[in-house]
Order: structure tokens, then C-alpha cells, then sequence
């Protein structure tokens, strides 16, 4: 087939036009191969808002769309390409927050937003990378601050409560958000070699006493306290700093005066 002359004279203008298009990221030049029409940010004029998702797509890119938005100029990647705000018109040196994952978490705890420059790259100035932005973690329990993203720090199950108790035969309580005891590391001040510790699950209350009578003493230490019930205390998850420690569900059956079930 020959070319015509009305075709031969299109093809003309054509290349005479394309060089003069300035695409971003050619630099003006127009290398052989460049192709002014296909950039990877979607800068063509096609007017379909589409870059890589044409058909209307069940994508599993992070903005979680089953089928993208077209992009629009918001801060967010909203066609899901990895590219915020590619096509939009931007002020060189400009700056905005950005985001590229998921919707639902753009800024809420660790997910902090991005930051995108404005930058002269061709003929028009145009957002560049969105850069750091936060991502999930794994969350911290009981910190104060939201290393997953779903808008509050995680109670711990497990959390250890300071005692401090003037006397002896006393009883430390488990905060309500964490009701049960599951443990202890406790010291008695006083002479006697016993100590012991009546706990019946899952009340909230740990009794100690030291020695066979209640006399002034102190108590120090820690009690650990969870969110789940445990099985009880004993040697192993309670230590105390007695030669002689007993482990009991019913005070009452602490050494005492009279002779209690261990002699005493
Ligand atoms: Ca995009
Ligand atoms: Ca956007
Ligand atoms: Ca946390
Ligand atoms: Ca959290």
C-alpha cells in the first residue's frame, strides 16, 4: 500500500508536534523512543483518569478498593497505583500531606501521614514521592500510644501493681480492669521465718501474713494481676522472702496462735 499525500503530510505534522510537547521526565529532549503519550505517571490526557486499572479491576493494592476511583486531587492514591496525586496541577516547592494505604487508617496512630514536594520535572511542576508516611506495627499494650492503627492502645492482659503496706496480716486488691492475681514477688520486714500467702481463686484479694500473730510489719513488693483468672498462687508465681513459706486458700489456715494445721 502506498501512502497518500494527505497521509504522508499527517505523519509530518505529527512528529513535528511531538517534540514540542515537553512530556515530564523527557527533560524537553525527546530522545529517540520516548514515548511523550505513555508515561508510567499517567500523564496523558486521555481524560479516563485511569493509569493501570482500566476495566474496572478486583485489585488487592493497598488502598483496599475493590475497583478504584479514578484519581483526584485529595492527597490520597485513590486509583491505588502507589501514586498520589500523579496528574494534579501543583505549585513548585509546594508541600502536602499524602497517604497511599489503606483509607481507613490514613493517620490514625502509628499511620502517619506522608509528606509529597511539588517538584519542576519538565515542563510542569508535579507532586513527587509520598514519603514518611507511617505503617502498622505490632501493638505495645498499655503504653498510651496505637502501634496498629485501629485508634486505641490495647489494655495488657498482664499488669504488674505496686504495694507498699504498713502491717501484717494484710490484704492487696487487683485493680478492677484486672481482677484476678496470677502472681506476686513480695517481701515481709520482720523476724519471723514464716510468711504466707492465702489466695482463693479468683477473688480480687491476696492476704499475707508473716509469722504466727499479727504484729506491725510491712509489706513490699509486687502483685500481678490479669485480666483472665488464674489458678492460684504458690511457690513458683509468688515468691516470698521466707525459709518457711506456706501457700493457702483460706487465711484461716495460716500458721496462727492456738495451734493451726501446721502446728503452729
Ligand atoms: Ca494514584
Ligand atoms: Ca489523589
Ligand atoms: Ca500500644
Ligand atoms: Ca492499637
Amino acid at each position: 500500500m502506498l501512502f497518500s499525500a494527505a497521509m504522508a503530510k499527517t505523519l509530518a505534522t505529527l512528529f513535528l508536534l511531538f517534540p514540542a510537547c515537553g512530556a515530564p521526565g523527557s527533560g524537553g529532549g525527546g530522545a529517540a523512543g520516548d514515548d511523550p503519550f505513555d508515561s508510567a505517571l499517567d500523564a496523558d490526557s486521555d481524560a479516563d483518569g485511569d493509569v493501570v486499572d482500566d476495566g474496572g479491576d478486583a485489585d488487592s493494592d493497598a488502598d483496599s478498593d475493590v475497583v478504584d476511583d479514578p484519581e483526584i486531587c485529595d492527597g490520597f492514591d485513590d486509583d491505588g497505583n502507589g501514586l498520589v496525586d500523579e496528574g494534579c496541577e501543583c505549585e513548585a516547592d509546594a508541600s502536602q500531606d499524602c497517604w497511599t494505604g489503606p483509607d481507613a487508617v490514613a493517620g490514625v496512630g502509628a499511620c502517619t501521614m506522608g509528606t509529597q514536594t511539588c517538584v519542576l520535572d519538565g515542563e510542569f511542576p508535579e507532586w513527587g514521592d509520598c514519603t514518611g508516611q507511617g505503617s502498622p506495627e505490632a501493638e505495645v499494650c498499655g503504653d498510651g500510644a496505637d502501634q496498629d492503627c485501629d485508634g486505641e492502645d490495647e489494655p495488657c492482659e498482664i499488669v504488674d501493681v505496686a504495694i507498699d503496706i504498713d502491717g501484717d496480716c494484710v490484704t492487696a486488691e487487683c485493680p478492677p480492669d484486672h481482677p484476678f492475681p496470677v502472681g506476686c514477688d513480695v517481701v515481709f520486714e520482720g523476724g519471723d521465718s514464716r510468711g504466707c500467702v492465702a489466695y482463693d481463686p479468683p477473688s480480687s484479694s491476696i492476704y499475707f501474713q508473716e509469722g504466727d500473730v499479727c504484729n506491725a510489719g510491712h509489706l513490699s513488693g509486687t502483685i500481678t494481676c490479669s485480666t483472665e483468672p488464674g489458678d492460684g498462687l504458690d511457690e513458683d508465681n509468688c515468691p516470698i522472702n521466707k525459709d518457711d513459706p506456706f501457700y493457702v486458700t483460706d487465711p484461716d489456715d495460716c500458721p496462727g496462735d492456738g495451734g493451726g494445721p501446721f502446728g503452729f
